[in-house]
């Protein structure tokens, strides 16, 4: 009994080295909710990585949007009020057009459409140098407000991607 218990101590000490093994430190959040009833739906993670990078972990659970895609960006005020329209339009410091992550041109923070399961459950990570959380620095992430949108990004409209209405929303928050 007792050589049971102490290999399974030292089995939970190896899991609970390997899931804190990375040296990735959180500097920053956001909890989405919903701008009709403030309804929980999710958060955002910021970390940032050795290289300077910063990496977005962001999570939506939205039963009420299951198997539907919502979109997602970063909008230039971090104030959800009046359902979201008071986050004004979408953050672009480098003056580019509206896109997809990752094209020619795009907002940097066109983070763009996440595909939700039958739960409404749905998860992207983006990893990117166009953040930062330094204050006075363009590329300053804090402050900003996260929309979800209730339809899908087409990636072209300008400069909103007729993304349809701002269902959730959230600050940017530094920790
Ligand atoms: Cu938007
Ligand atoms: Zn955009």
């Amino acid at each position: 009994m007792k050589k049971v218990s102490i290999l399974t101590l030292i089995f939970i000490s190896a899991i609970l080295a390997s899931c804190t093994g990375n040296n990735d430190k959180e500097i920053a959040h956001s909890k989405l909710a919903t701008t009709a009833d403030g309804k929980d739906i999710g958060s955002a993670k910021f970390f940032l990585l050795g290289d300077g990078k910063i990496k977005m972990d962001l999570e939506i659970s939205y039963p009420e949007r299951a198997d539907s895609t919502v979109a997602v960006h970063f909008h230039e005020h971090g104030d959800c009020g009046n359902m979201g329209e008071n986050t004004h339009g979408h953050w672009n410091p480098t003056k580019e057009a509206h896109g997809k992550w990752g094209s020619a041109a795009y907002h940097s923070g066109d983070i763009g459409n996440i595909q939700l399961d039958a739960k409404g459950h749905g998860t992207i990570t983006v990893t990117t140098d166009r953040w930062s959380v330094q204050k006075n620095d363009m590329k300053n992430i804090i402050g900003r407000g996260i929309i979800v949108h209730g339809g899908t990004d087409d990636y072209t409209t300008q400069p909103t991607g007729n993304s349809g209405p701002r269902v959730g929303c959230g600050v940017i928050v530094k920790n």
